[in-house]
């Protein structure tokens, strides 16, 4: 069991006593969290998706079955599980069970396809891989089987709707008699595997234990005050780190509030549900922050409820957080986060000037905050690449020596590669970034990765990618491409390759510049760095 033998991902003795000494780390796993909120709150109501709606004893109940169909379809404590499904009923009631049952989920998002997901099964070594049949107009049931065929790990795929000949159907696991306690697990062991934003080739895979992230939404749901009463939007999708722990739905169930999922961020498809459960909180990436503001000044809908709206993963920007309140009559929260742990909040009674123009400080007193200049020397000046470590800031990536290697320091501090200052009054603004990926609307895209899928064509010697300010993305990519001697290739052609190779559509370059060579023909990474900073000077400076 990989999750259980990596010693170097897990604190040194030292620092763990000292987060239990001080009771971030309550010592609970997953299924025992269930089992507290279910007894804490039973006949409250837990969860609204689609048509369904379940009490905390209900979602128990249902998470309980799918443990049992599990276990009894032969998975030990500690597989891995690929979870590739949209905000519908399905996803809470799965992955609830997943844990109870002592099995460890490895999250995929919708917009993921067979490269990417092939990727994450071999990493994780997952054994079964769970999707939709259908999500806005993709059949997953071909992916799964192209996954399959390269991926000797995996042996069952569960599919929510009609499976083919040689897949399982999902909600066939939930038939069976529920488990009635939890399969033990360890609280300092892995209780899945998170997706990392990925600043070179592929995604990475993030670690994170039942003690560690338990501490984080139960911390982020006070900060959030989501109270009993509160009613919490589930908008993004929910494989995020943000949907799901800032404060997120597992922040809202652990004070036993109402999560409402919502099948798209959309408008269209939110609005009406935060008239109809009254929504209290939910959290939006900075472009669709603007999307809602824009769309509520003509909505037929009451958006009276809401009343704290989360926005982060890429900068707001202080004259789009000042039009909050008046657009959307809420309170305005900015979250700086990572799925690697850290996530600083503004405080809900911070004086006005903190919310607008800062990104927060952090959850913990135990999170510690490194500055640092380009070259690894302590910053000066109150501004410099941001590295952490604490109570749920992992040390390492899943399996991963040469990007552990990159992105942690030998004390153990992650480097997150957002240049940051740090105010005197202990809140942080982001900057900007020293690593090279394309923060799309919140989706994290390595150049790496779409150069590596660029050079894939037979016409093209060389692509280099970088990022460029968009008004409606924040940022978008722009893919400059050398062609081979004498070869063609067209914008479309080019962009309809990647989409051929298995990537999400989000990784497709928005811009493809052709040019004729680059400046220089050293390949080296360094090289790289300096190649796409020029690029990017020259044509968009
Ligand atoms: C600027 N950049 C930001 C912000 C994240 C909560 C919220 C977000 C994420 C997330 C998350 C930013 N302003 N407010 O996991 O729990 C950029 C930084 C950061 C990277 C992490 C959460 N909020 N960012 O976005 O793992 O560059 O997590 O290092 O997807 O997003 O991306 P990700």
């Amino acid at each position: 069991d990989p999750t259980q033998t990596c010693p170097q991902q897990l604190w040194p003795a030292p620092c763990a006593a000292r987060y239990r000494a001080r009771g971030y780390w309550r010592g609970v796993s997953f299924g025992g969290w269930l089992d507290e909120i279910a007894a804490a709150h039973g006949p409250r109501e837990a969860l609204v998706a689609g048509t369904l709606r379940l009490s905390y004893d209900e979602l128990r109940n249902l998470a309980r079955a799918y443990a049992a169909g599990f276990l009894g379809d032969g998975f030990a404590p500690g597989d891995r599980v690929l979870v590739q499904l949209p905000n519908g009923p399905a996803f809470l009631p799965v992955v609830l069970g997943l844990l109870y049952a002592g099995l460890v989920p490895v999250y995929a998002l919708p917009a993921h396809r067979d490269r990417e997901i092939a990727h994450l099964v071999a990493g994780s070594g997952a054994r079964a891989l769970i999707c939709a049949e259908s999500y806005e107009g993709f059949d997953y049931r071909p992916l799964a089987e192209a996954v399959r065929a390269a991926c000797p790990s995996l042996t069952r795929i569960y599919i929510d709707g009609a499976p083919q000949a040689g897949m399982s159907r999902l909600a066939d696991l939930a038939d069976t008699a529920p488990l009635d306690a939890p399969v033990p697990r360890d609280p300092g062991s892995v209780a899945f595997l998170q997706i990392s934003g990925g600043t070179t080739g592929f995604p990475k895979l993030i670690p994170r234990t039942h003690d560690d992230y338990i501490y984080s939404f139960e911390a982020s749901a006070g900060i959030c005050a989501v109270t009993p009463r509160s009613v919490l939007l589930t908008a993004l999708p929910a494989a995020h780190n943000f949907p799901m722990s800032s404060p997120g739905y597992f922040g809202a169930l652990s004070v036993g509030a109402k999560v409402v999922m919502s099948p798209s961020p959309a408008p269209g498809a939110a609005f009406p549900l935060i008239a109809a459960e009254g929504v209290t909180h939910t959290g939006l990436v900075p472009p669709l922050a603007l999307l809602w503001m824009q769309a509520a000044k003509a909505a037929k809908h009451d958006l009276n409820s809401l009343e704290v709206l989360l926005v982060g993963g890429a900068k707001f920007t202080p004259e789009a957080a000042a039009q909050v309140r008046p657009t959307l009559g809420c309170q305005l929260q900015q979250v700086f986060g990572m799925a690697e742990g850290l996530v600083n909040y503004t405080r809900l009674d911070d004086p006005e000037e903190v919310i607008l123009n800062t990104q927060g400080r952090p959850i913990s007193p135990d999170d510690e905050i490194l500055l640092l200049d380009e070259d690894g020397a302590p910053a000066t000046g109150g501004h410099g690449v941001l590295h952490t470590r604490g109570p749920y800031t992992i040390r390492a990536y899943h399996n991963a020596p040469e990007a552990n290697a990159r992105a942690f320091t030998p004390e153990g501090f992650y480097c997150t590669g957002d240049i940051v200052r740090l105010r005197p009054d202990g809140n942080l603004e982001v900057q900007g970034r020293a690593g090279d990926h394309i923060n799309r609307a919140g989706e994290k895209v390595s150049a790496e990765e779409i150069e590596d899928n660029l050079i894939a064509h037979e016409a093209v010697f060389d692509a280099v990618v970088v990022s460029v300010p968009d008004r409606f993305l924040g940022e978008r990519s722009c893919a400059f491409v050398v062609l081979h001697d004498g070869a063609k290739a067209e914008d479309r052609a080019l962009k309809a390759f990647i989409r051929g190779r298995g990537i999400a559509e989000f990784k497709v370059p928005d811009q493809i510049v052709f040019t004729d060579r680059f400046e220089t023909t050293a390949v080296g990474k360094t090289d790289r760095k300096a190649l796409r900073a020029a690029l990017k000077k020259r044509h968009f400076a």
